[in-house]
Parts: C-alpha cells; structure tokens; sequence
C-alpha cells in the first residue's frame, strides 16, 4: 500500500518485539501487559507482534457485560470472576472506561470493587479508556481482547458502559452479551433505543432488592417477545440478518439455520449483585449460551464475521494512516485550497486526486 512490500512476518520483529513474544508465550504476564500496552499505543511493530501472536485463534470464552453506569456491572463481573476461580479457570479482565463524561468515576470504583481479585494470581484485569479518542480505538480495545485471549486464560469478561458506538462495538466483540440494566435505568422502550436489545445474549435486571425490577423484568420479556414475533419480517431470504448497522457486521449471523430460526431465546433475569443472588443461575445462562453458540455453528459464524470486520478496520487504518503520513497529499490538498475557495475545484475532486495519488 504505502510501496513497501514486506508482508507480516515474526522474523520482522525487532529483537525486543522477539523477546517480548517468546516471553508472552512462555505465559509470563509481565509480558502480556507489555504487549498491550504496545498495542493500545499503537508502537511501531505493533501489527506484526499481533500476527505473530495470533497465530493461535482465539479458544477464550468471551463475555460481555455491558449496561447505563452504575449498574452493578462490576459487581457482578467480579462474582462471576470469584466463581469460575473457585473452578480454578485462568480469568482476564478488561474493564473499559467509557467516554461519557458522567461517569468520570468509574475506573477508581471497578479498582475498589475489583480489589478483593487483583491479589490472585489467576486473574489479570486491565483498565482501558476510550475518552478522547477518535475511530479506531474500538479496533485497539479488540485487539487487546484478543490478545488476552492468545495468552491462552480460559475465560476473558469484559466491562463496558453501555452509552455508545464505542461502547457497543467493543461488547459484540465477546460470544456472550450480558446487558445488565436496573429499575432505575428507565423501561424496556429505552434499552431498545440505546441498541441493546441488539447485541443482548442475557438480559440481568440486577438491584432486585429495588422496587420495580420484576416490572422491569416482565416488560423485556414482552419487548424481546414481540421482537420475535417480527424477526421473519426483516429477513433477507437466503443470508443472514444484520442485526444493527451500529455494530458493522460484528453480529451478522450468516449461519442461521433454515427458516431464519436462530434457536436462542434470550433470557431475561434478575440478581442482586451485592449479595450474589441470581448469580448462580445467570453463570448457568452463559454456559448454557455458550454450548448453544458451539452446536449451532453461531460460534464459528461470530467469530467469522468478526474477522471480517477485523480486516476492514485494520485495511481502514492503514490507509487512513498512509494518507496521512504522504507529504505528497498534503502538498496536493494546501496547494488545491485556493483553487477550492475560487470555486475551480471542490473537496470532492481535490480529495479524488489525493486519492487517485495514494492509490495508484
Ligand atoms: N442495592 C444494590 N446495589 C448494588 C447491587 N449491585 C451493585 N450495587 C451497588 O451499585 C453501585 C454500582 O456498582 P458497580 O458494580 O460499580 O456498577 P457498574 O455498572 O460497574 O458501574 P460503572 O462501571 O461506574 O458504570 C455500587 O455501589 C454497588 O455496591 C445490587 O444488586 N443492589
Ligand atoms: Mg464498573
């Protein structure tokens, strides 16, 4: 693309890009967070480390948890992560500050909540931010997932404030989607405005203890109910359907089944996060979401069109980072702005010079 030809090899690494892959694979996590922390900057190399390293294909299981601030997503989080330590599996964590401005606070609350977890050596939990950022950085946030994944724990969670595309696209980036939302987050018409009735596997109507979570529960019940009802509706004949432009073919499902039955019905449940009720059957709900996504093929087909927009994104990158990097473009464009203003051209054709430059 940018006239260099070098396809993505490990024996282009830098010897400390080298090292730093032997030693991630030797499972030192020390490693693991120098790999991140070379993928969330986006260091030099960055792109082969990850080839190298995902070579393996993703085996984690992935969940999801996502819902408004304050939810209790955290809190559950970490009793889920407690109880799949009890069964001694290798737990990653990636706690995703949002970039709403409302919820400045979250990252120091998850740290206190989480705090009981970061002794134990079975567990690894990072903290990212989105804030300020502009496209691309759901990409870097998957990329990290992955490489968590890579590093081979059995299973990764990921925490995401439900507020955004961001938001969403990182959380489609997991098998299992748990929206956890609370009484006071408002009715089901709501949910189904911020997407989230979209990217739901399991619905958690968590702070039971509150009135109006049996309200609340009983009305995505009818919402999902109805939802269903119309899935036929929106079906293109042969393929799968998109089911929200938002997530950009993260949740296509090519492989429905035919007559364009899915086979999941989406369960609606109620927890108290603070004293684990309801936690028991919710982690009952992913295994059993996760046995699903195996025997109907929606694992593969997820994980298909994931990668699919995986390489969209990163080709997207690419250019958008040659375009910016060529001096050439930018003496095009500050040579054309005249013309421009003097009605010659318009940013259409100044940019389709750009463009046929870069490109040829
Ligand atoms: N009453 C009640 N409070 C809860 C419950 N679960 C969590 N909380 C409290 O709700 C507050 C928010 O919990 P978090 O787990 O931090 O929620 P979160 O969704 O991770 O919040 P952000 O990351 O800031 O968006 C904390 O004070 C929790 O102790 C519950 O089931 N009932
Ligand atoms: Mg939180």
């Amino acid at each position: 693309m940018s006239g260099d030809e070098r396809s993505l090899d490990s024996r282009n690494l830098s010897p400390a890009m080298s090292s730093a892959l032997a030693r991630f694979r030797d499972g030192e996590v020390l490693a693991l967070a120098r790999a991140i922390s070379i993928v969330e900057d986006e260091r030099a190399g960055f792109e082969d480390l990850l080839h190298s390293v995902l070579a393996v294909g993703p085996s984690a299981c992935r969940v999801g948890f996502t819902g408004p601030p304050g939810a209790g997503k955290s809190t559950l989080l970490a009793a889920a992560a407690t109880s799949y330590r009890a069964d001694e599996e290798h737990i990653g964590v990636i706690a995703v500050d949002p970039t709403s401005p409302y919820s400045g606070g979250a990252l120091l609350g998850d740290r206190i909540r989480m705090n009981d977890l970061t002794t134990d050596p079975g567990i690894f939990i990072r903290s990212m931010a989105t804030r300020g950022s502009l496209g691309g950085l759901a990409t870097t946030t998957k990329e990290v997932l992955d490489l968590m994944d890579a590093f081979g724990f059995d299973r990764v969670l990921v925490e995401t404030v439900g507020v955004g595309q961001i938001e969403l696209e990182i959380t489609a980036a997991a098998d299992t989607v748990v929206v956890v939302l609370v009484p006071e987050s408002g009715d089901a018409i709501q949910a189904m405005k911020a997407g989230l009735m979209e990217i739901a596997d399991i619905f958690v109507v968590n702070k039971a203890d509150r009135p109006g979570a049996a309200r609340l529960a009983h009305e995505l019940r009818q919402a999902l109910h109805l939802k269903a009802g119309n899935t036929f509706k929106d079906m293109p004949a042969h393929h799968g359907v998109n089911l929200s432009r938002v997530l950009r073919g993260e949740r296509t499902t090519e492989a429905v089944s035919p007559g364009g039955q899915t086979g999941w019905s989406i369960p609606v449940l109620t927890t108290v996060a603070q004293n684990g009720e309801g936690v028991p059957e919710l982690l009952d709900a992913v295994e059993t979401h996760r046995h699903w996504l195996a025997a109907s093929g929606q694992l593969k087909a997820r994980r298909r069109s994931r990668t699919r927009a995986r390489v969209e994104d990163i080709v997207e990158r690419e250019l958008g980072r040659v375009a910016r990097r060529s001096e050439r473009a930018r003496e095009v464009l500050e040579s054309a702005l005249d013309d421009i203003a003097d009605r010659v051209e318009t940013p259409y054709s100044v940019a389709r010079r750009i463009l046929d430059g870069l490109l040829r």
